[in-house]
Protein backbone atom coordinates (compact mmCIF):
# COMPACT_ATOMS: atom_id res chain seq x y z
CA UNK A 1 0.00 0.00 0.00
CA UNK A 2 1.44 3.35 -1.12
CA UNK A 3 1.10 6.43 0.18
CA UNK A 4 2.63 9.95 0.17
CA UNK A 5 3.37 10.84 3.46
CA UNK A 6 2.86 8.04 6.08
CA UNK A 7 3.94 4.36 5.48
CA UNK A 8 1.11 1.44 6.59
CA UNK A 9 2.40 -1.98 7.15
CA UNK A 10 0.74 -5.26 8.71
CA UNK A 11 2.77 -7.59 10.11
CA UNK A 12 2.64 -10.02 12.57
CA UNK A 13 -1.04 -9.84 13.35
CA UNK A 14 -0.39 -5.88 14.18
CA UNK A 15 0.13 -2.78 11.85
CA UNK A 16 2.31 0.26 12.02
CA UNK A 17 1.75 3.91 10.68
CA UNK A 18 4.85 6.11 10.55
CA UNK A 19 4.36 9.39 10.11
CA UNK A 20 6.60 9.93 6.88
CA UNK A 21 7.43 13.83 5.71
CA UNK A 22 10.47 13.84 8.21
CA UNK A 23 12.07 17.25 6.46
CA UNK A 24 8.94 18.89 8.21
CA UNK A 25 9.23 17.25 11.43
CA UNK A 26 6.08 14.98 10.46
CA UNK A 27 3.79 17.65 10.50
CA UNK A 28 -0.01 17.28 9.66
CA UNK A 29 -1.07 18.14 6.07
CA UNK A 30 -4.44 17.79 4.65
CA UNK A 31 -3.11 15.12 2.83
CA UNK A 32 -1.84 13.28 6.12
CA UNK A 33 -4.93 13.60 7.61
CA UNK A 34 -6.75 11.66 4.51
CA UNK A 35 -3.55 8.90 4.40
CA UNK A 36 -4.45 8.42 8.03
CA UNK A 37 -8.09 8.53 7.71
CA UNK A 38 -7.70 5.86 4.83
CA UNK A 39 -5.20 3.68 7.44
CA UNK A 40 -7.42 3.52 10.04
CA UNK A 41 -10.34 2.52 7.54
CA UNK A 42 -7.97 -0.89 6.83
CA UNK A 43 -7.24 -1.36 10.83
CA UNK A 44 -10.88 -0.54 12.23
CA UNK A 45 -13.10 -4.13 12.37
CA UNK A 46 -10.44 -5.95 10.79
CA UNK A 47 -9.96 -9.26 12.79
CA UNK A 48 -6.20 -10.22 11.32
CA UNK A 49 -5.37 -6.58 13.23
CA UNK A 50 -4.83 -6.80 16.83
CA UNK A 51 -2.71 -3.96 17.82
CA UNK A 52 -1.15 -0.62 15.83
CA UNK A 53 1.54 1.15 16.43
CA UNK A 54 1.84 4.53 15.28
CA UNK A 55 5.85 6.50 14.81
CA UNK A 56 7.42 8.94 12.98
CA UNK A 57 9.88 9.13 10.46
CA UNK A 58 13.33 10.23 10.69
CA UNK A 59 14.85 12.97 14.11
CA UNK A 60 10.96 13.93 15.15
CA UNK A 61 7.00 12.62 16.19
CA UNK A 62 4.82 14.89 14.68
CA UNK A 63 5.48 18.81 14.98
CA UNK A 64 1.52 19.24 14.66
CA UNK A 65 -0.13 21.08 12.11
CA UNK A 66 1.93 21.90 8.95
CA UNK A 67 2.02 26.13 9.39
CA UNK A 68 2.92 25.86 5.65
CA UNK A 69 -0.68 25.10 4.90
CA UNK A 70 -2.24 28.14 7.12
CA UNK A 71 0.26 30.60 5.32
CA UNK A 72 -1.15 34.18 6.34
CA UNK A 73 -2.89 36.46 3.32
CA UNK A 74 -3.29 40.16 4.14
CA UNK A 75 -5.48 41.67 6.71
CA UNK A 76 -8.78 41.63 4.58
CA UNK A 77 -8.67 37.84 3.70
CA UNK A 78 -10.97 35.75 5.39
CA UNK A 79 -9.50 33.92 8.44
CA UNK A 80 -8.94 30.41 8.43
CA UNK A 81 -11.82 28.60 10.29
CA UNK A 82 -10.00 25.76 12.34
CA UNK A 83 -12.86 25.12 14.18
CA UNK A 84 -13.68 23.27 10.82
CA UNK A 85 -10.75 22.07 10.38
CA UNK A 86 -11.03 20.61 14.26
CA UNK A 87 -14.26 19.33 13.76
CA UNK A 88 -13.33 17.54 10.33
CA UNK A 89 -9.79 16.25 10.66
CA UNK A 90 -8.16 16.46 14.10
CA UNK A 91 -11.33 15.57 16.30
CA UNK A 92 -12.01 12.22 13.58
CA UNK A 93 -8.60 11.21 14.36
CA UNK A 94 -8.33 10.88 18.05
CA UNK A 95 -11.86 9.45 18.60
CA UNK A 96 -11.18 6.77 15.79
CA UNK A 97 -7.47 5.91 17.84
CA UNK A 98 -9.63 6.11 20.99
CA UNK A 99 -12.57 3.70 19.53
CA UNK A 100 -10.02 1.33 18.07
CA UNK A 101 -10.68 -2.31 19.86
CA UNK A 102 -6.59 -2.84 20.40
CA UNK A 103 -4.08 -1.93 22.17
CA UNK A 104 -2.43 1.29 20.47
CA UNK A 105 1.31 1.86 21.00
CA UNK A 106 2.79 5.32 20.25
CA UNK A 107 6.68 4.82 19.60
CA UNK A 108 7.67 8.81 19.94
CA UNK A 109 10.83 8.79 18.38
CA UNK A 110 11.66 12.51 18.67
CA UNK A 111 10.09 16.08 19.12
CA UNK A 112 5.68 15.34 19.54
CA UNK A 113 4.47 19.07 19.33
CA UNK A 114 1.39 21.33 19.06
CA UNK A 115 -1.30 18.16 17.98
CA UNK A 116 1.44 15.96 17.37
CA UNK A 117 2.25 15.89 21.13
CA UNK A 118 -1.53 15.15 21.86
CA UNK A 119 -1.97 12.52 19.01
CA UNK A 120 1.00 10.71 21.23
CA UNK A 121 -0.46 11.41 24.57
CA UNK A 122 -3.65 9.87 23.41
CA UNK A 123 -2.76 6.68 22.64
CA UNK A 124 -3.02 3.24 24.86
CA UNK A 125 1.10 2.81 25.64
CA UNK A 126 3.06 5.71 25.05
CA UNK A 127 7.10 4.75 25.01
CA UNK A 128 9.31 7.39 23.88
CA UNK A 129 12.89 7.26 23.10
CA UNK A 130 15.14 9.16 25.13
CA UNK A 131 15.69 12.38 22.70
CA UNK A 132 11.98 12.70 22.53
CA UNK A 133 10.60 15.77 23.83
CA UNK A 134 6.63 16.89 24.11
CA UNK A 135 5.85 20.69 23.90
CA UNK A 136 2.24 22.12 23.81
CA UNK A 137 3.34 24.80 21.19
CA UNK A 138 0.21 26.15 21.00
CA UNK A 139 0.16 29.10 23.05
CA UNK A 140 3.12 30.70 21.26
CA UNK A 141 0.82 30.99 18.31
CA UNK A 142 -2.28 31.99 20.18
CA UNK A 143 -4.40 29.07 19.89
CA UNK A 144 -5.45 26.37 22.96
CA UNK A 145 -3.96 22.58 23.15
CA UNK A 146 -5.97 20.84 21.09
CA UNK A 147 -6.02 17.20 20.01
CA UNK A 148 -7.68 16.32 23.34
CA UNK A 149 -5.21 18.12 25.09
CA UNK A 150 -7.08 19.95 27.74
CA UNK A 151 -8.32 16.42 28.51
CA UNK A 152 -5.58 14.83 28.34
CA UNK A 153 -2.94 17.15 30.27
CA UNK A 154 -5.06 17.31 33.65
CA UNK A 155 -5.86 14.05 33.68
CA UNK A 156 -2.78 12.47 33.00
CA UNK A 157 -0.26 14.68 34.89
CA UNK A 158 -2.73 17.01 37.03
CA UNK A 159 -3.34 20.70 36.81
CA UNK A 160 -0.50 22.46 37.53
CA UNK A 161 1.94 20.44 35.45
CA UNK A 162 -1.05 20.47 32.71
CA UNK A 163 -1.61 24.41 33.09
CA UNK A 164 2.16 25.06 32.77
CA UNK A 165 2.47 22.84 30.21
CA UNK A 166 -0.09 24.85 28.32
CA UNK A 167 0.46 28.32 29.56
CA UNK A 168 3.91 28.28 28.73
CA UNK A 169 4.19 25.81 26.02
CA UNK A 170 8.16 24.78 27.42
CA UNK A 171 9.65 21.31 26.08
CA UNK A 172 8.95 18.41 28.16
CA UNK A 173 12.05 15.78 27.95
CA UNK A 174 10.76 12.28 27.56
CA UNK A 175 12.51 11.30 31.11
CA UNK A 176 10.11 14.09 33.07
CA UNK A 177 7.53 12.84 31.07
CA UNK A 178 7.45 9.44 32.42
CA UNK A 179 8.49 11.03 36.00
CA UNK A 180 5.05 12.70 35.88
CA UNK A 181 2.99 10.33 34.32
CA UNK A 182 2.22 12.28 31.23
CA UNK A 183 4.00 8.74 28.97
CA UNK A 184 4.13 4.55 30.47
CA UNK A 185 7.69 4.78 29.69
CA UNK A 186 11.13 6.02 28.06
CA UNK A 187 13.55 3.91 26.51
CA UNK A 188 16.62 4.36 24.40
CA UNK A 189 16.84 5.80 21.23
CA UNK A 190 18.35 2.87 19.28
CA UNK A 191 15.99 0.40 21.22
CA UNK A 192 12.51 2.12 20.74
CA UNK A 193 11.55 0.62 17.55
CA UNK A 194 12.21 -2.82 18.85
CA UNK A 195 10.94 -2.73 21.48
CA UNK A 196 7.47 -1.40 20.46
CA UNK A 197 7.52 -4.18 17.76
CA UNK A 198 8.32 -7.14 20.32
CA UNK A 199 5.49 -5.55 22.47
CA UNK A 200 3.07 -5.34 19.40
CA UNK A 201 3.69 -8.73 18.26
CA UNK A 202 3.14 -9.72 22.08
CA UNK A 203 -0.13 -7.74 22.31
CA UNK A 204 -1.26 -9.44 18.79
CA UNK A 205 -1.17 -13.07 20.39
CA UNK A 206 -3.31 -11.85 23.64
CA UNK A 207 -7.63 -11.81 24.02
CA UNK A 208 -7.80 -8.39 22.05
CA UNK A 209 -11.76 -8.80 23.12
CA UNK A 210 -10.69 -8.48 26.40
CA UNK A 211 -8.05 -5.71 25.77
CA UNK A 212 -10.54 -3.73 23.81
CA UNK A 213 -12.98 -3.89 26.80
CA UNK A 214 -10.10 -2.86 29.12
CA UNK A 215 -9.44 0.09 27.13
CA UNK A 216 -12.90 1.09 26.88
CA UNK A 217 -13.32 0.65 30.31
CA UNK A 218 -10.04 2.77 31.72
CA UNK A 219 -11.09 5.35 29.37
CA UNK A 220 -14.76 5.36 30.46
CA UNK A 221 -13.44 5.83 34.11
CA UNK A 222 -12.56 9.31 33.60
CA UNK A 223 -15.87 10.45 33.84
CA UNK A 224 -17.79 7.69 35.87
CA UNK A 225 -18.08 7.05 39.22
CA UNK A 226 -16.82 3.77 41.44
CA UNK A 227 -20.60 3.10 41.37
CA UNK A 228 -21.10 3.50 37.19
CA UNK A 229 -17.23 1.38 36.78
CA UNK A 230 -18.80 -1.20 38.74
CA UNK A 231 -21.68 -1.34 36.39
CA UNK A 232 -19.67 -1.24 33.59
CA UNK A 233 -17.25 -3.89 35.35
CA UNK A 234 -20.47 -6.44 35.38
CA UNK A 235 -21.28 -6.06 31.64
CA UNK A 236 -18.04 -6.33 30.34
CA UNK A 237 -17.04 -9.40 32.05
CA UNK A 238 -20.53 -10.87 31.30
CA UNK A 239 -19.82 -10.41 27.85
CA UNK A 240 -16.39 -11.56 28.05
CA UNK A 241 -17.37 -14.82 30.44
CA UNK A 242 -19.18 -15.78 26.79
CA UNK A 243 -15.88 -15.40 24.67
CA UNK A 244 -13.77 -18.61 22.75
CA UNK A 245 -10.35 -16.67 24.52
CA UNK A 246 -11.83 -16.93 28.09
CA UNK A 247 -12.77 -20.68 27.62
CA UNK A 248 -9.27 -20.84 25.92
CA UNK A 249 -7.17 -19.32 28.60
CA UNK A 250 -9.39 -21.42 31.73
CA UNK A 251 -8.85 -24.14 29.59
CA UNK A 252 -5.47 -23.61 28.86
CA UNK A 253 -4.47 -22.43 32.70
CA UNK A 254 -6.01 -25.65 34.11
CA UNK A 255 -4.48 -28.02 31.38
CA UNK A 256 -0.92 -26.49 31.86
CA UNK A 257 -0.74 -25.79 28.48
CA UNK A 258 0.08 -22.46 26.76
CA UNK A 259 -3.21 -20.74 25.73
CA UNK A 260 -3.98 -19.76 22.02
CA UNK A 261 -5.63 -16.56 21.67
CA UNK A 262 -8.03 -16.15 18.53
CA UNK A 263 -8.79 -12.59 19.59
CA UNK A 264 -12.77 -13.32 19.54
O1 LIG B 1 -4.51 24.79 12.09
C1 LIG B 1 -5.40 24.07 12.50
O2 LIG B 1 -6.07 23.33 11.75
C2 LIG B 1 -5.67 24.02 13.98
C3 LIG B 1 -4.92 22.91 14.58
C4 LIG B 1 -3.69 23.12 15.10
C5 LIG B 1 -2.88 22.01 15.61
C6 LIG B 1 -1.45 22.38 15.91
O3 LIG B 1 -0.67 21.48 15.97
S1 LIG B 1 -1.00 24.01 16.16
C7 LIG B 1 0.73 23.89 16.53
C8 LIG B 1 1.56 23.81 15.26
N1 LIG B 1 2.92 23.42 15.55
C9 LIG B 1 3.83 24.26 16.00
O4 LIG B 1 3.58 25.41 16.25
C10 LIG B 1 5.24 23.73 16.15
C11 LIG B 1 6.15 24.41 15.15
N2 LIG B 1 7.48 23.81 15.18
C12 LIG B 1 8.37 24.11 16.15
O5 LIG B 1 8.12 24.85 17.06
C13 LIG B 1 9.73 23.47 16.01
O6 LIG B 1 9.90 23.05 14.68
C14 LIG B 1 9.93 22.25 16.95
C15 LIG B 1 10.03 22.74 18.40
C16 LIG B 1 8.81 21.24 16.81
C17 LIG B 1 11.25 21.55 16.58
O7 LIG B 1 12.29 22.49 16.56
P1 LIG B 1 13.69 22.11 15.89
O8 LIG B 1 14.61 23.26 16.14
O9 LIG B 1 14.11 20.77 16.37
O10 LIG B 1 13.40 21.95 14.33
P2 LIG B 1 13.11 23.11 13.27
O11 LIG B 1 14.38 23.55 12.65
O12 LIG B 1 12.24 24.16 13.85
O13 LIG B 1 12.20 22.29 12.19
C18 LIG B 1 12.81 21.53 11.16
C19 LIG B 1 12.09 21.85 9.87
O14 LIG B 1 10.72 21.47 10.03
C20 LIG B 1 12.10 23.36 9.60
O15 LIG B 1 12.12 23.54 8.22
P3 LIG B 1 13.46 24.09 7.48
O16 LIG B 1 13.82 25.39 8.13
O17 LIG B 1 14.49 23.02 7.70
O18 LIG B 1 13.06 24.24 6.05
C21 LIG B 1 10.77 23.80 10.13
O19 LIG B 1 10.26 24.96 9.52
C22 LIG B 1 9.90 22.61 9.79
N3 LIG B 1 8.73 22.54 10.68
C23 LIG B 1 8.71 22.17 11.96
N4 LIG B 1 7.47 22.26 12.44
C24 LIG B 1 6.70 22.67 11.42
C25 LIG B 1 7.50 22.85 10.30
N5 LIG B 1 7.00 23.27 9.14
C26 LIG B 1 5.67 23.51 9.10
N6 LIG B 1 4.85 23.35 10.14
C27 LIG B 1 5.31 22.93 11.32
N7 LIG B 1 4.46 22.73 12.36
Amino acid sequence: MTFETIIYEETDGYAAITLNRPDRLNSFTSVMHAELADALGRIEGNPAIRALILTGAGRGFCAGQDLNERVMGDEDAPPPDLGHTLETLYNPLVRRIQALEMPVICAVNGVAAGAGANLALGCDLVMAGESAKFIQAFCRIGLVPDGGGTWLLPHLAGRAKAMAMALLGDPIDAAEAERIGLIWKVVPDAALMDEARTLATRLATQPTKGLASIKRLITAAAANSLDAQLDLERDAQRELGRSHDYREGVRAFLGKRKPEFRGD
